[in-house]
């Protein structure tokens, strides 16, 4: 009997949050002028890309002792790398499928996640186990506009948002955190945020990236990608 209540004096449930909202990123003629001078390379059968999605995480949450795996998969399909962007745990594998009746040749010069694929065809696929975090920038070396974007995390406390742009990051410690938008195109917003027992609700508006060169539509934020 009092073992149990020494027991249920130690243990308290851990408390957790969920932190949602939406992000509004909005279209406008400059993001598309962008869009055009990196990517106006048309090539026959190359589909339209998925929605450029918006990857969230918080900073400064302690994490977890374990973060589990989350295997994931980017499949090369219509001339483009399905889904464009990516979250990941840091141990986790992504498999790279070919669906398309030709060669990729895919790679990324990223400095936490070297990957040199090599050309495989339809049918076949190669895999990569991301061990470091950092932002990977996928390419593939024939055709220079495909391009995707994996975050590889070492805490679960991130999302990739819906093509709408609702986002949910569940099981956050109640705290005061650092909530990081990034969304390619876009400039990364760093904002404050205060995570109640109830959780927090927090909308971000982004802003188009302008003017600026190639290499900076990538965004500042967990960037090692360059
Ligand atoms: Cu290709």
């Amino acid at each position: 009997m009092r073992l149990c209540l020494i027991l249920a004096l130690l243990w308290t449930p851990q408390a957790s949050a969920t932190v949602s909202g939406k992000i509004s990123a909005p279209e406008g003629a400059a993001q598309n002028r962008l869009r055009a001078k990196l990517y106006n390379q048309v090539v026959a059968g190359q589909k339209d890309p998925d929605p450029r999605l918006a990857v969230v995480w918080l900073e400064g949450v302690a994490a977890p002792a374990k973060v589990e795996p989350k295997p994931s998969v980017i499949r090369q399909e219509g001339l483009e790398f399905r889904p464009r962007a990516l979250a990941v745990t840091m141990g986790s594998k992504v498999d790279f499928p070919n669906d398309d009746d030709l060669f990729h040749n895919v790679f990324s010069f990223s400095k936490s996640n070297r990957i040199e694929l090599g050309s495989y065809p339809r049918g076949e696929s190669k895999s990569v186990v991301f061990d470091k975090k950092g932002l990977v920038d996928l390419r593939c070396e024939v055709h220079r506009h495909m391009r995707a974007f994996i975050h590889v995390f070492d805490h679960p406390y991130f999302a990739v948002a819906a093509a709408d742009g609702a986002y949910s990051i569940p099981n956050v410690p109640p705290g005061k955190y650092t909530l990081v938008v990034w969304k390619e195109f876009f400039d990364p917003v760093r904002q404050d945020v205060e995570v109640k027992a109830e959780g927090a609700k927090v909308d971000v508006t982004l802003s188009a990236l302008l003017d600026r060169p190639a290499d900076r539509t990538v965004g500042a934020a967990c960037c090692d990608a360059r």
